[in-house]
């Protein structure tokens, strides 16, 4: 028997041509519904391949009828057994449990907000194995680096970059303090000169835990202060949240950042856990015009549903996860960003699990 294939933009499209085509002779023998392109940023498109064949009880010229399109589309829904392909047959004949593990595999990254190439990704040839859960969180999880190389040796300028009120000063003290009681000589630097309050805010932490700090006021102040703190370990760097819209102020920020010695800086972007993935990649798409990111921390871990959107931004970008926040005390509510802690903050599975997803990494 011969297989006729017509490829359309969807299924209704792609049975009209067919029969306008081939006639009410056609049969359809199955339907494979699919999407093509796409991406966190770009549209995907639904595709659907239709496979017949031709029936000798009707002629090829007979002209379409409402009637026939409805049987048509009766035939399609349900094909022939006798003529299903192996695949078409297993497919049918799919296991109940088969089923209610991917219809749970689909709920769990819903739920969790998991999207775009990240969920491309953890469904491409997931197999579940004898563990579903174990395996599709591992999956998740894995598929973003952890940065243990900038947890155990930071570079001696750290810059906390991000939008306004994402937490980058209650995280940098945070970090700031873990550095120093684990033995290491800090300092802090604040860029921001912008926003009211902002100096006072970092020097009361700073001074609350002993760590000298100094503010940089233009570009002028830069190398000063570099010379001030070149015998420490490390210099955490606050910055001024950026409006993307203004131009000044990134220009500042930009100017500022350029006296840094890049060989020994590393950037780290805040980026917060209740923000949707597509505002994400537009504050990452905006700083890596001026400034090369390294890192990313994510904060506000207790305000969010889950890690979800913040995952599916790290796998997009590439970069890897260095620290994870939940909560405002200072020092208190900072985790260093690991297999375990990410997990943690998935939505659907079982606590039971988490110590063993823990032990992979
Ligand atoms: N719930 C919660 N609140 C946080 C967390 N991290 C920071 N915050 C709070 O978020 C608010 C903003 O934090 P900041 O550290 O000032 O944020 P920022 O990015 O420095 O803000 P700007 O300098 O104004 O751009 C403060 O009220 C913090 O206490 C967190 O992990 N969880
Ligand atoms: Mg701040």
């Amino acid at each position: 028997m011969e297989y006729i294939t017509i490829v359309s933009d969807s299924y209704e499209k792609a049975l009209e041509e067919a029969r306008r085509k081939y006639g009410s002779a056609l049969r359809v023998h199955s339907r494979r519904e699919y999407t093509v392109g796409g991406g966190l940023f770009a549209k995907k498109r639904k595709k659907c391949e239709l496979t017949c064949y031709l029936s000798s009880t009707k002629t090829s010229e007979e002209t379409v009828t409402r009637q026939d399109l409805a049987e048509f589309e009766k035939e399609a829904r349900t094909p022939d057994p006798e003529t299903l392909s192996a695949k078409d047959k297993l497919d049918t004949m799919r296991p109940a449990k088969e089923l209610e593990d991917s219809r749970r595999i689909e709920e769990i990254l819903d739920m969790n907000e998991i999207r775009g190439r990240l969920r491309e990704h953890v469904l491409e040839n997931f197999d579940g194995g004898d563990d579903l859960m174990l395996s599709l969180g591992d999956k998740i999880i894995s598929s973003v680096g952890i940065d243990h190389e900038n947890q155990a040796h930071p570079k001696k300028y750290q810059i906390f970059l991000g939008p306004t009120g994402s937490g980058k000063t209650t995280t940098l003290a945070k970090i700031a303090c873990l550095y120093q009681v684990a033995g290491h000589d800090v300092a802090i630097l604040s860029l921001d000169s912008y926003r009211i309050g902002a100096f006072e805010q970092i020097k009361a932490f700073a001074d609350a835990f002993n760590i000298p700090s100094a503010l940089v006021r233009d570009e002028g102040d830069v190398i000063p202060s570099l010379d001030l703190f070149r015998n420490k370990d490390i210099v955490f760097v606050d910055t001024m949240g950026l409006s993307l819209n203004d131009r000044a102020l990134n220009l500042k920020l930009r100017g500022l950042i350029s006296l840094f010695d890049r060989k020994n800086t590393g950037s780290m972007l805040i980026c917060p856990a209740n923000v949707k993935a597509q505002d994400l990649m537009k504050q990452f798409r905006h700083y890596v015009q001026f400034v090369s990111i390294d890192s990313l921390i994510v904060t506000k871990l207790d305000e969010s549903e889950s890690v979800g959107s913040f995952l599916t931004f790290a796998y997009e970008s590439g970069l890897p996860v260095s620290f994870c926040t939940n909560g405002q005390g200072v020092p208190d509510d900072l985790k260093k960003a690991s297999t375990l802690v990410l997990m943690e903050y998935l939505k659907g599975f079982d606590m039971g699990l988490r110590p063993v997803i823990g032990q992979l990494t």
